[in-house]
């Protein structure tokens, strides 16, 4: 990382998104959804307030994360599955640290499915930006956790018999306490999405639709493309009703536990429709819209699913340390190491 420029005055410049491009050639393919990751990042960040050298980009392994190598930031490309355990140990000894985490379908829900939900679980300040692309990039174009079942790649010839996740539930399942959906091609909606996962205290996860146009081309496309995304995307927003459609005449309407699309032509009035609550305790309605795409002529639903308050794992564990210290003071790890509790094993 470069150094910091100060004015006449002493104070730094005001940051822009050139200062956080770093001095990398990008090696995505031409077209790769990456790209607008990228730059929508290196967009939002300038505006957040923080040093840029209090910034830490972690990664694993994949296309997705070679995104530390082009952040002018501190970075860790680090190994397969295992940002969420290098991005814990960064923040929980430095909490000063904006700590982010960029990892694809196969680094975060396959190998590293498991640290991904126990990072969750425990709420650890960080924030994640899971790209899906719903296929292995990098190793050029096997089937992910996320491919749909049926999908034909070059690991599954004859289709894939996995069920596969959804990202959103696994979160939702895994109690995170910030959960979104955003997509690539909308950068307006994406740097939203990261301005409020920057202001979010504890575990913040977004999933991003991120198109490979190598290996998995279009896979979005029914909700990128301009004349069917507004019939295929519902856009949520927080105490308003779920409308959707090019005309904005259709929504969603929940009988039971059961949502319905219904029309706003027809009989039916904004009142009728669910209101998005993402501040719910209770994750039900957002587990809910979370498998609305499953059901043939739903809308996928964009936005913050759920966004609730509880303490961080790393504020958590600094106060138990500063606690214990007071109580037993400073400790001293030699004599721990050679204290009462050892033995010599016999020859
Ligand atoms: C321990 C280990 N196993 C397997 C691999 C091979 N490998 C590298 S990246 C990758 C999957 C990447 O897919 P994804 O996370 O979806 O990222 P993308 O490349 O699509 O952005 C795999 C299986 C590896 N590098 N290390
Ligand atoms: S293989 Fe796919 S995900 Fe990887 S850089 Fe190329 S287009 Fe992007």
């Amino acid at each position: 990382m470069s150094t910091v420029k100060t004015t006449d005055n002493g104070n730094p410049p005001p940051l822009t998104k050139k200062d956080f491009e770093s001095d990398q050639d990008v090696r995505w393919c031409p077209g790769c959804g990456d790209y607008s990751i990228l730059a929508q990042v290196q967009r939002v960040l300038p505006e957040l307030g923080i040093k840029r050298e209090n910034y830490v980009f972690v990664a694993g392994i994949g296309c997705s994360s070679r995104f530390p190598y082009y952040m002018n930031t501190y970075g860790f490309h680090g190994i397969h599955g295992r940002a969420p355990a290098i991005a814990t140990g960064v923040k929980c000894i430095n909490q000063d640290l904006s700590v982010w985490i960029a990892t694809g379908d196969g680094d975060g829900l396959s190998i590293g499915g498991n640290h991904l939900i126990h990072i969750l679980r425990r709420n650890v300040d960080v924030k994640i930006l899971l790209f899906n692309n719903k296929i292995y990039g990098l190793t050029k174009g096997q089937y992910s956790p996320t491919s749909e079942y049926g999908k034909k790649t070059y690991s599954t010839p004859f289709g894939s018999i996995d069920h596969p996740f959804n990202p959103i539930s696994v979160a939702l399942g895994a109690e995170g306490t910030f959960v979104a959906r955003t997509i690539d091609r909308d950068p307006k909606h994406l740097q939203e999405m990261i301005r409020r996962a920057a202001r979010h205290k504890g575990t913040a996860f977004i999933e991003i639709y991120q198109n490979c146009n190598i290996f998995n081309d279009g896979a979005f496309s029914h909700l990128t493309e301009k004349d069917v995304k507004d019939d295929n995307v519902l856009y949520l927003e927080h105490g308003k009703p779920l409308v959707f459609g090019k005309n904005r005449d259709k929504g969603i309407k929940l009988e039971g536990l059961k949502p319905r699309v219904v029309s706003l032509k027809d009989g039916y009035a904004l009142d009728d429709l669910l209101v998005h609550d993402e501040t719910a305790q209770e994750p039900t309605l957002a587990y809910i819209l979370s498998h609305l795409p499953d059901h043939p002529g739903f809308p996928t639903p964009v936005g913050v699913f759920r966004c609730v308050q509880r303490p961080t794992y790393d504020m958590e564990m600094t106060e138990q340390i500063l606690n214990a210290k007071k109580q037993l003071g400073e400790g001293d790890l030699d004599a721990l190491l050679t204290g009462g509790n050892t033995w010599v094993i016999p020859e």
